[in-house]
């Protein structure tokens, strides 16, 4: 296996980054796949990513008004260096995330998606057109940008979770203000990167098109983050990771009444009905439980399985779990990579004490690959029985554990435990009968953000409206009318009458 060290080198050469204006002392990134470290970065100060806002703010004065569609031009160029640089850039996200090489690749694929997405869309924009009361008058609305946008992002989506953010900012408008997740910010650097090179070529056919500042990068902890929530100068906050994090960084949003939108903590559950069929059921499963490592916000973690199916679905799982193959993400054939550190490991290890202590049986969950490296942390996804959905269940441990119960009576029975977590992102129901799959949808049935009928919870296309309920926080990103969180709406009344009249029919005669 190629040294960790050795790939970024040949990564950022095909990417032509040079990370020395970023070394430093504050931050030390290490590859999970090896544990070999990166790079040494330096952190922001507070006082500099307040410069950084100012700055963005003066950005967003000019680039208000430039068309929207001539915005989506320089969102086009940023898709196609994207396309261009796909292997390099995707293969970084599989060096400091750990994601196998598909999957890296995929994030990437999905960047591309939504800039194409947001060029469509800056040709768009609209709003309605409004039947007034009044003779001689019309209404209508107008959607105008925001100001700055601040985005704070996760490590387990260390470039898409952005791109969602940046294309649609962007083309509505505003200047973007970044930090990544301190566990990855080398993908956010190559991104910038990108990014700026995109402008360069923008620049080149329309001169003094792109203000100074109009994306900038933040690389920090909470402190810096914490500008971005306090400072009045960012109109819209988007965060995703914890839940601990978004209430902190909501309630300060809040406090100066800004615009959040959160995507939080996701604690995912699929249904398996009577008539699934189960060879589907347990490949669905597989992927939304273990992929990127029980990594994603849409991972499955919660299985509610009927008992009449449940030993038959239950031994495929088993099968499958023994013998999935676990190790270098790099390499061909690998479907689990490792965990991002050794604190994703120890939360792991704990939840697994707790369903033991709660009843649980579990089946696999021990560290494996030692020999990859002492700072590589892989593990054996965990199967985990559990006699009934107790407290363990009712939180979201960012790791590959399963939990598995069963039901014996009707769907709304299975829908009840479905619903009865704090956390309401991605969900999903196996089954043939047309009456289960639209109740699961229904009013009475999913209460998440997503709710899928035969296909597992995570995995997501952009051109849905992606984010769920309760915990999750209720923002929405990426696809449908998303947009909308990152531009204010104007209500116009325009009166071509040559009279005034007063609408609710008030006289009010001068
Ligand atoms: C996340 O884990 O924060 O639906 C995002 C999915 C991906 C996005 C996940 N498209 O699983």
């Amino acid at each position: 296996m190629t040294d960790s060290h050795t790939c970024l080198q040949q990564v950022l050469q095909a990417l032509d980054l040079d990370l020395r204006a970023h070394e430093g002392t504050d931050l030390t990134i290490r590859a999970p796949r090896d544990g070999v470290v990166l790079a040494s970065l330096a952190s922001h100060t507070p006082e500099q990513a307040q410069a950084v806002v100012e700055c963005a703010h003066r950005a967003y004065l000019d680039w208000r008004s430039v068309p929207a569609p001539v915005r989506g031009e320089l969102v086009r160029r940023l898709g196609g260096l994207l396309r261009r640089h796909k292997a390099a850039l995707g293969e970084l996200v599989s060096l400091e995330a750990g994601k196998i090489a598909s999957e890296g690749q995929g994030e990437v694929q999905e960047m591309i998606d939504i800039c194409d997405f947001a060029v469509g869309l800056s040709r768009q924009l609209h709003g309605l057109t409004i039947a007034s009361e009044r003779p001689g008058h019309r209404m209508m609305e107008t959607w105008h940008p925001m100001g700055v946008v601040g985005i704070i992002s996760a490590f387990n989506f260390p470039v898409a979770v952005w791109s969602w953010n940046a294309a649609l900012a962007l083309v509505c408008g505003n200047a973007i203000v970044w930090k990544p997740s301190e566990k990855t910010p080398l993908a956010a650097i190559a991104c910038q990167h990108l990014l700026q090179r995109a402008i360069a070529e923008f620049e080149q056919e329309r001169p003094g098109t792109v203000p100074e500042g109009l994306s900038q990068l933040l690389i920090g902890g909470r402190d810096v983050g914490a500008v971005l929530a306090a400072s009045t100068r960012v109109a819209v906050l988007s965060a995703t990771g914890s839940v601990r994090m978004g209430r902190q960084v909501a309630v300060k949003v809040a406090e100066r009444l800004g615009r959040a939108i959160l995507e939080l903590g996701g604690n995912n559950a699929m249904i398996v009905t009577p008539t699934a069929d189960l060879e589907l059921a347990a490949r669905a499963i597989t992927f939304a439980a273990v992929g990127t490592a029980g990594q994603r916000c849409t991972t499955l973690r919660r299985l509610i399985v009927h008992a009449s199916v449940a030993d038959a679905l239950l031994a495929r799982l088993e099968r499958i779990y023994r013998s999935i193959a676990v190790g270098d993400p790099l390499q061909a054939g690998t479907l689990v990579g490792p965990l991002i550190d050794r604190a994703a490991f120890d939360a792991m290890q704990r939840a697994l004490e707790q369903a033991r202590a709660e009843g649980g049986q579990v089946l696999g969950g021990e560290r494996v690959r030692e020999d990859l490296g002492a700072h590589a942390w892989y593990v054996r996804p965990a199967l985990v029985h559990m006699p009934r959905q107790s407290a363990v269940m009712e939180r979201e441990t960012f790791a590959p554990i399963l939990y598995v119960v069963r039901y014996g009576g009707g769907t709304d029975e299975a829908i009840a435990l479905q619903n009865a977590v704090p956390q309401g992102l991605s969900s999903a129901i196996f089954t043939a009968s047309l009456g289960d799959a639209e109740r699961f949808m229904s009013a009475a049935g999913s209460d998440c953000g997503i709710a899928n009928v035969n296909i597992g919870t995570s995995g997501a296309e952009i051109g849905g409206a992606f984010g769920g309920e309760k915990e999750t926080g209720g923002g929405r990103e990426s696809g449908s009318d998303a947009w909308k969180g990152y531009m204010r709406r104007a209500t116009n009344t325009i009166n071509y009458s040559g009279a005034l009249p007063l609408a609710q029919g008030v006289r009010f005669d001068v």
